[in-house]
């Protein structure tokens, strides 16, 4: 089907694009509109934080995209995630070939399931069963309905800026695509809904305390263990243990939301390297090796509530599908702790370099990195919680996007969001990306 012409450049918020170097991406976002709201499937992809056209993507190979226009990019989305070891990963483009020539899904149990769960239990302490879902939102809604189900508790308590999904209770002073449209709360989300969710500062221990003393009503805490939605920033000295022992003392489920971290800070996701044991985790993301997939996992006196053996319901026409298993054991098995090693030197590479570049040409701004998820803040000082990100120089983050993406640089299209980088980040796409940096930090 033919991409119709565009008849006028304009981006989500209605400014004018100069035709260019993106013109078939022009296209095709003009015909998606007409048919896909926003032209997006996800929010964030639509570049409103950033204007401009999204670019639709043709292919990918290792960290390199390549869009419709023939444009190439070294990749620091990787899918918010997954792609850890790169796109089309060999082994895991096998495994989902070879599951798909035995069907795509049985909804019928499959051992695959049985040793992804064991694997995901074996590389965490605090994991003793999972259920495997389909999205990260299905994941930490359905944690949060087995801890209200457990505790027979209602209120739940979230970081403002915490992204967890779109499930209902927590679209209460989201972060990630919400925070870029500045709507911290959906609408369509009933207020006696909203109500049950608490909202607190990230990096607070106080404002937990007080939370806690006040409500007697709390099922649980859901924390992302190092933030990704309000780009990264990591947890401040004492933070995880002080809500582990708060969740301990008050008997309230502590979730922590490792659909971004889990398998990508650690062989052991977030809460080893921190070495804190949550009663519940949720994860996703790398689990799938960049298939729908995606888990909640924890103690198993708090997993047996779930049916059939339970009483808090929960089900999935496609969850533990066979190609999505597959791929996540074929990408998991690949994470060993050499990996990590990796990427850490390269991570540190890639972020010092971007760091001393924006230095040497006196651009004031914070960089935040855990493992091998980074963000970079215009602004004075790093930002501890939502509202300090919020203070950053958005203008500025605008332009760096813009200047890296026309040298060929994908960084995420909103300041809300982290860079990933791969174990396939090769030393010439470090090369090239500071290269880049060292041009457009001049126009900054
Ligand atoms: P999904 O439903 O998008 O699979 O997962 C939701 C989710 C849950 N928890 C955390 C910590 C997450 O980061 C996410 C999703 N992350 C965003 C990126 N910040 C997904 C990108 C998007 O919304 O398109």
């Amino acid at each position: 089907m033919q991409a119709q012409q565009a008849t006028e450049h304009v981006d989500m918020n209605g400014n004018p694009i100069e035709p260019g170097r993106y013109d078939l991406s022009l296209q095709l976002f003009h015909r998606a509109q007409q048919f896909i709201p926003g032209g997006v499937n996800s929010p964030v992809r639509a570049f409103g934080k950033v204007g401009g056209t999204p670019v639709f993507m043709a292919g990918a190979e290792g960290a390199v995209l390549q869009d419709m226009d023939g444009n190439q990019y070294v990749d620091y989305v990787g899918s918010w995630g997954p792609m850890i070891l790169g796109h089309a990963n060999k082994r895991v483009i096998q495994a989902i070939q070879k599951a798909a020539e035995h069907s795509t899904s049985f909804g019928a149990p499959t051992d695959l399931e049985t040793c992804l769960a064991d694997f995901i239990v074996t590389r965490h302490k605090a994991v003793e069963m999972v259920r495997l879902v389909n999205s990260g939102t299905e994941a930490s809604m359905s944690a949060l309905r087995l801890a209200r189900g457990y505790t027979g508790k209602d209120r739940i308590v979230k970081c403002v800026g915490g992204y967890h999904g779109h499930a209902d209770s927590l679209l209460v002073a989201a972060g990630s695509g919400l925070a870029t449209q500045g709507v911290p709360d959906s609408l369509g989300v009933p207020k006696a809904v909203a109500e049950l969710t608490t909202t607190v500062p990230y990096n607070d221990l106080e404002a937990v305390k007080e939370v806690f003393e006040k409500f007697d009503d709390i099922a649980a805490i859901i924390i992302e263990p190092v933030a990704g939605n309000m780009g990264c920033i990591p947890p401040v000295e004492g933070y995880l243990e002080g809500i582990r022992e708060l969740c301990t003392f008050n008997e309230v489920v502590f979730i922590m939301d490792e659909v971004m971290t889990g398998f990508r800070l650690h062989e052991g996701s977030a809460q080893t390297r921190f070495d804190i044991e949550p009663d519940l985790s949720c994860f996703g993301k790398i689990i799938g090796g960049g298939m729908p997939l995606a888990a909640y996992a924890g103690k198993a006196d708090i997993m047996n509530c779930v049916a059939p053996v339970g009483g808090v319901y929960q089900a999935g026409t496609l969850s533990g599908n066979p190609l999505a298993v597959s791929a996540g054991i074929e990408m998991l098995e690949q994470l060993t702790p050499n990996v990590y090693t990796k990427l850490e030197e390269m991570s540190a590479e890639i972020a010092d370099g971007l760091s001393d570049i924006l230095k040497q040409h006196n651009v004031t701004h914070a960089m935040n990195r855990v493992g091998s998820m980074f963000s970079i803040f215009f602004r004075e000082g790093a930002p501890k919680n939502y509202e300090e990100v919020c203070a950053s120089d958005s203008d500025k983050f605008r332009k760096f996007f813009h200047g890296m993406l026309e040298e060929g640089v994908y960084l995420p299209p909103s300041p809300y969001e982290a860079c990933f980088i791969s174990a396939v980040h090769a030393p010439e796409l470090i090369r090239h990306t500071l290269q880049s940096a060292e041009k457009v930090a001049k126009t900054l």
